[in-house]
């Protein structure tokens, strides 16, 4: 039932796009770099923030939800009818690396983010002895993740480079999902 449902709204060209990660991985900027926003005026979420962007004839609806681990427990209050699952990774962060990766996998044994791609943004790519695309996904093992459609995509929020990449993703992969079921 659930399916069918999602896929009415993917045909409707509609998704929602569940934005999540530890605290300053860089969630707020990336949304607002793609709303062509400034991206020097942010601060921590404390709550959350929809934004909804059109994107190749795809309305996409974005819940941007704070990181801090005082307010994580919240998160699960986001998870129904979410399509994609964006994991945003701070590449400068390998202090909390093993955190990340907790946290990650404690989001894809809900049953609620069940049909969801996950698209893993490894963040800030722009600053000097930035982690590897290898090096996280050794580093959060998702070549364990055998539930979910993942891909890893290296970007910078600062300098906008492959955000668009990333959504394409996002959007191919619930298109492709519109044939299968
Ligand atoms: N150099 C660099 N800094 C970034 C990048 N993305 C975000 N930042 C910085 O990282 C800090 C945190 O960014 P936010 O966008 O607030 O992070 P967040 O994930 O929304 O954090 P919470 O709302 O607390 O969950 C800010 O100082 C940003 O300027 C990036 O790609 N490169
Ligand atoms: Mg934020």
């Amino acid at each position: 039932m659930l399916s069918i449902l999602r896929k009415a709204r993917l045909k409707d060209k509609e998704m929602r796009v569940l934005m999540l990660g530890l605290d300053s991985a860089g969630k707020t900027t990336i949304v607002k770099k793609i709303m062509n926003e400034d991206v020097n005026t942010v601060s921590p979420t404390l709550g959350f923030i929809i934004k909804t962007i059109n994107f190749r004839g795809y309305k996409l609806n974005i819940w941007d939800v704070g990181g801090q681990k005082t307010i994580r427990s919240y998160w699960r209050n986001y998870f129904e009818k979410t399509d994609a699952l964006i994991w945003v990774v701070d590449g400068t962060d390998r202090l909390r690396i093993d955190d990340c990766k907790a946290e990650l996998k404690g989001l894809l044994v809900e049953e609620r983010l069940a049909g969801a791609s996950l698209l893993v943004f490894l963040n800030k790519i722009d600053v000097n002895g930035c982690m590897s695309v290898e090096e996280v996904t050794r580093a959060l093992e998702l070549d364990r993740i055998l539930t979910h459609h993942w891909v890893v995509v290296p970007c910078s929020a600062m300098t906008g480079e492959n955000l668009e990449k990333g959504l394409d993703w996002v959007v191919q992969d619930a298109k492709d999902r519109l044939f299968l079921y």
